[in-house]
């Protein structure tokens, strides 16, 4: 139908203000979104203005493709991949879509001649902090090269309207800020309000009988909440594909608000609008450490169901039955945080749309797969009974029958093993009932992953080795990877350019490319070139630290960085046991030779961890002695850059030389910032620990400083009685660093203040600190060696970029696709957009 509208619009050509790339379009489309979308004259328009214009001026140019991708997937018979997360931390949006629409460097100069500098207007852009850590930002690497691969793909999670708080540091300490990252609008986000979904929550369960005269439940909820979809964009790079991330909004389902309403209950009325609203409301600030808190399980709930119920609308509008969803949809479950999936995928298919129960677990278990991201006993997800029967009394029903006829299953392979059973059991009995999710995950899944190799094995000889004995074809090893498009091609745009000038552009989208940098290896003009690159980054950190901390360091210094969560695991006190030895070395012999240092910290405490948050403390107490001290001046520099982010660590990885890698062997996953970090050609310290592994087997050992105990060797001790204490009897320096911190010598006002943190590590030392500090101390005395020897330690950081190929996330993915999901790559060709046809 030929619309007035249509009409008016239809002589339009592709070089128009929405879709035209030429930069005189670029600059007239800018000026034209501050005008008609800011409402502000050019005169009067900041940063902020500035930042929205143009965003919407790139958003402009994403939607022909994102559109075009959205009717190929409509048109074509294709298998979807959608990746259920509670998390999803993208980073900044604008940069990237540049960088991936190939549009950097005209918008660049369309700012530029507009009197303007993009990478100012780009720091204006909060940056999205829907995650904590690895787990969030490693979902947003997997949209990137789904869409970059071509595969179709969605992402679901939940839109928080608080993110991760932002961290700032007083006096020492951490002060969590709220995140109000939409307070400026979102301009990334459509909305699409005629998908809303109803999600039901409390009440009771009931049988009644259909007009065959069969039984079924039916479930009466107590409150029915709304989801509604928030869409962003996820182009791919050079590619037409743009992928959806679709994020779920809680509000108060319509009935409700009117009931109340219109009977003049208007407190009522807001109650409910409100307990609805909340299930969105703020990003739960734990990593590695899930709080049973009631509000967790609705929100995982409130996302899964909206999730599950989209997808299958969306099918049965297309295929009209459901016996072939396994065909046409793989359901990939980031942690156990989605894995309620398993229980309400089963309650959709048997309840709301009749499927006899056998013919819904087929579904399920083929359209389900599990990706487990910690060892960690304590990180394992587990919710009582009683919360769960009064909040999804259905589910707890249907997770019992599936436990029945699973365990009736293992009694007939291994009969009579009472134990075994109870190990294998979705619920736990002994203290208090409990759900086990990460069981529930592995019955109602297809296959089973962990993150790095040595996870893997650990996941099968120990933390579900019963689950391994019964079905060792489920589990497999997926490592991680990272994008290089964010990591290095915008963190790093002056490495990127030299590395593309010696090898081509194809290693963006060919990371084993790489590898051909190493016959540049002798060429010195670009050994020097490398070594100014790193310097200049160097530069620009210590600009950041000289307006963010008023701490001047030397970027002759080493740049020796740990940015991460700060847990224990994660051993930050480790690093900072030896920067106290460094210290004490200088005050007890102040003419000691020493490759000059910086030692800088990056990372969020969650607000409840006492003991992370002490560690943040006693960081910033050493690093205020140490940089006030005129006697190591010029040799050691302590830095805490607060509020650690993605967009922050696009500015540190670049900078660094020293990667810290030191987690206890065994307790890390697999990592991410250690490949983010020897992509941009920093060395790494680190243990026989997650993906570091796979690293030092790819850059050789010869470029990697290798410390510690192994997970086997961990393990051996703890079981034959690990004495932190006798590390600190025998070891002079050890017992001098560990003294000078409990008897208050960071502290002057309060002796006492880290006592908590010592004798944790004199009674306990859960993650044997003291068993691995002289060997940490040792290596970092090579580190410091190998760093006077400036040419070969610029060999060795470019050999480890060029040997970095495994660790794209581009790898991973087609991994995944391969061996778990089986979807194959979509062609979307773009047709011109022309209103008239619309
Ligand atoms: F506990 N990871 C994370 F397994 O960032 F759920 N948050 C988490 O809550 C968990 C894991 C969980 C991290 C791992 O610690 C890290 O080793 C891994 O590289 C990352 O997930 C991505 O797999």
């Amino acid at each position: 139908m030929q619309t007035d509208v249509a009409n008016q619009t239809s002589n339009i050509t592709v070089e128009d203000d929405r879709t035209g790339l030429s930069i005189e379009t670029l600059k007239r489309a800018f000026a034209d979104n501050l005008f008609y979308i800011q409402g502000k004259l050019a005169i009067l328009a900041n940063f902020t203005d500035y930042y929205m214009a143009l965003s919407y001026t790139t958003r402009d140019r994403l939607l022909q493709r994102w559109l075009q991708t959205l009717k190929v997937y409509h048109e074509q018979d294709i298998k979807t991949v959608y990746y259920l997360s509670a998390e999803f931390l993208m980073g900044r949006h604008l940069g990237n879509s540049l960088i991936n629409l190939d549009l950097y460097e005209s918008i660049a100069q369309a700012v530029k001649e507009s009197g303007l500098d993009l990478t100012e207007i780009l720091e204006q852009e909060p940056d999205p902090g829907l995650g904590n850590g690895g787990l969030g930002r490693l979902a947003a690497c997997f949209l990137d090269s789904l869409a970059t691969l071509e595969i179709p793909a969605m992402g679901y999670g939940i839109r928080y309207e608080f993110g991760i708080f932002n961290q700032s540091i007083q006096h020492g300490w951490q002060v969590e800020i709220p995140d109000k990252w939409l307070r400026c609008g979102n301009p990334w986000e459509v909305v699409r309000y005629e998908s809303t979904v109803q999600v039901k929550f409390g009440g009771h369960t009931e049988i009644y009988n259909d007009d065959r005269g069969r039984p079924h439940t039916r479930w009466i909820p107590s409150f029915t909440v709304e989801g509604i979809p928030h869409d962003t964009p996820v182009p791919g790079y050079q590619t037409n594909t743009v992928n959806t991330l679709r994020l779920w909004k809680a509000e108060a389902g319509e009935d409700f608000n009117f009931q109340a309403f219109n009977s003049g209950d208007y407190d009522g009325a807001v109650a409910t609008k409100i307990k609805s609203e909340t299930i969105s409301k703020v990003l739960y600030p734990n990593d590695n450490t899930p709080q049973g808190r009631q509000l967790r399980l609705e929100q995982q709930f409130f996302f899964v169901s909206c999730s599950l119920q989209d997808i299958i609308r969306r099918h049965l509008k297309k295929y009209g039955r459901l016996d072939n969803l396994p065909e046409h949809a793989a359901v990939q479950l980031n942690d156990t945080h989605p894995a309620i999936s398993i229980a309400e995928m089963m309650r959709l298919l048997v309840d709301e749309h009749g499927l006899f129960w056998d013919e819904a677990w087929r579904i399920t278990q083929s359209t389900f797969a599990y990706t487990n991201h910690t060892l960690m006993p304590e990180a394992l997800e587990k919710w009582g009974v009683p919360l769960f029967e009064s909040l999804l009394p259905r589910h707890l029903e249907i997770i019992y029958e599936i436990n029945h006829r699973f365990l009736q299953d293992v009694q007939t392979w291994y009969p009579d093993d009472e134990e075994l059973l109870a190990r294998l059991s979705i619920i736990e009995e002994n203290g208090g009932k409990q759900v086990r999710m990460a069981n529930l995950a592995t019955v109602g899944s297809h296959a089973v992953n962990g993150v790095a190799a040595l996870h893997t094995e650990l996941l099968k000889q120990d933390v579900l080795s019963d689950f391994y004995k019964l079905w060792p074809e489920k589990f497999n090893n997926k490592t991680n990877g990272v994008t290089p498009r964010r990591w290095v091609l915008l963190a790093n745009p002056a490495l990127s350019e030299l590395i593309s000038e010696k090898i081509g552009g194809t290693w963006l989208k060919h990371l084993d490319e790489l590898r051909k940098l190493e016959s540049f290896v002798d060429d010195s003009d670009f050994r020097q070139r490398w070594r100014q690159i790193k310097q200049a980054n160097k530069q620009k950190l210590a600009d950041y630290i000289m307006a963010h901390n008023c701490v001047e360091v030397d970027v002759n210094s080493i740049f020796d960085i740990q940015v991460k969560r700060i847990h224990e695991y994660k051993r930050q006190h480790l690093d900072l046991l030896h920067i106290i030895a460094l210290y004490l070395r200088i005050k007890q012999n102040p003419h000691i030779q020493m490759t000059p240092r910086t030692f800088i910290f990056g990372g969020k405490a969650a607000p409840g961890y006492f003991m992370a948050k002490l560690i943040i403390k006693a960081i910033n107490a050493v690093a205020d002695v140490v940089n006030r001290d005129p006697d190591v001046h010029g040799r050691l520099k302590v830095v805490f850059l607060a509020n650690f982010s993605a967009s922050l660590g696009q500015l540190i990885y670049p900078a660094a030389d020293l990667s810290e890698q030191i987690s206890t062997a065994g307790k890390e996953a697999s990592g991410t910032g250690n490949m983010k970090f020897t992509m941009n050609g920093a060395l790494t310290i680190g243990t026989l620990d997650g993906a570091n592994i796979e690293i030092r087997e790819e850059v050789g050992e010869e470029n990697f400083f290798l410390f510690g105990l192994t997970a086997a060797e961990v393990e051996k001790m703890k079981t034959d009685g690990y004495k932190p204490r006798d590390y600190y009897e025998s070891n002079e320096e050890l017992r001098h660093v560990l003294d000078r911190l409990a008897m208050g010598y960071f502290s002057p006002g309060d002796k006492d203040l880290f006592k908590p943190l010592v004798d944790s590590l004199l009674n306990h030392d859960d993650y044997m600190l003291l068993a691995d500090y002289q060997a940490y101390a040792d290596c970092q005395d090579k580190v410091g060696e190998a760093y006077k020897d400036v040419e070969q330690w610029t060999t060795m950081s470019i050999l480890n970029v060029a040997r970095s190929g495994k660790f794209s996330s581009d790898r991973t993915i087609k991994e995944y696709c391969d061996e778990i999901w089986h979807v194959k790559p979509v062609n979307v060709e773009l047709e011109p957009y022309d209103p008239a046809k619309a």
